[in-house]
């Protein structure tokens, strides 16, 4: 599934971890996230709380980060995955617990649907958590009634990244 690096396109990232000590995880992969390969970080979101959702255990820390990117997306999406297995991350059950989950939300225009890779992420519509912090590095790609959508969910700004 690998292919040469092409032309870069504008990649965004939800990042989130509820295990250990999730802002310090977060922002060791808001760096690393620009160590990949052919990959720079654009920016970066502030740090966001907010209670598990469809999930377990302590509050969630979530980022949004924009990505250009000459990886293919399933090249980008092997290396979150490493950077995720680097700290850490277990898999014992689905949505169990996490040191960090590192999601592709959007790959330039990008659509689709296989076992591997669905993007636009499928959820990110639904999730508070993933619009705030994209909506903030990214105004235009989120719309008011989008956020609307998501205005009764508790999440709260922890911190600049
Ligand atoms: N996969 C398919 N599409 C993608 C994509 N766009 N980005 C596949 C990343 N991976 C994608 O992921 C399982 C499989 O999804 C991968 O093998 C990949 O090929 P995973 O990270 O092992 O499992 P997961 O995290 O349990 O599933 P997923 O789908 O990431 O979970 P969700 O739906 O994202 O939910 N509550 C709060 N407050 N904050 C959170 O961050 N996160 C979740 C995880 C639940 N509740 C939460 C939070
Ligand atoms: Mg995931």
């Amino acid at each position: 599934m690998n292919t040469a690096p092409g032309a870069p396109v504008t990649a965004y990232v939800a990042l989130g971890a509820n295990l250990g000590d999730a802002p310090a995880a977060l922002r060791q992969a808001l760096n690393d996230l620009g160590t990949l390969p052919h990959t720079r970080l654009v920016r970066a979101s502030s740090l966001y709380r907010s209670a598990p959702v469809d999930s377990s255990g302590p509050d969630y820390v979530n980022a949004v980060a924009e990505l250009s990117t000459a990886l293919g997306p399933y090249d980008l999406l092997a290396g979150l995955q490493g950077l995720e297995q680097a700290a850490g991350r277990d898999r014992p059950w689905r949505n169990a617990p996490r040191t960090l989950d590192l999601d592709i939300l959007l790959y330039g225009e990008l659509r689709q649907d296989d076992p591997v890779l669905t993007v636009p992420h499928p959820r990110m519509l639904e999730r508070a958590f993933v619009l705030l912090p994209l909506a903030e590095i990214a105004p235009t790609v989120v719309s008011a009634a989008q956020l609307l959508k998501v205005e009764k969910q508790v999440i709260s700004r922890l911190a600049d990244r």
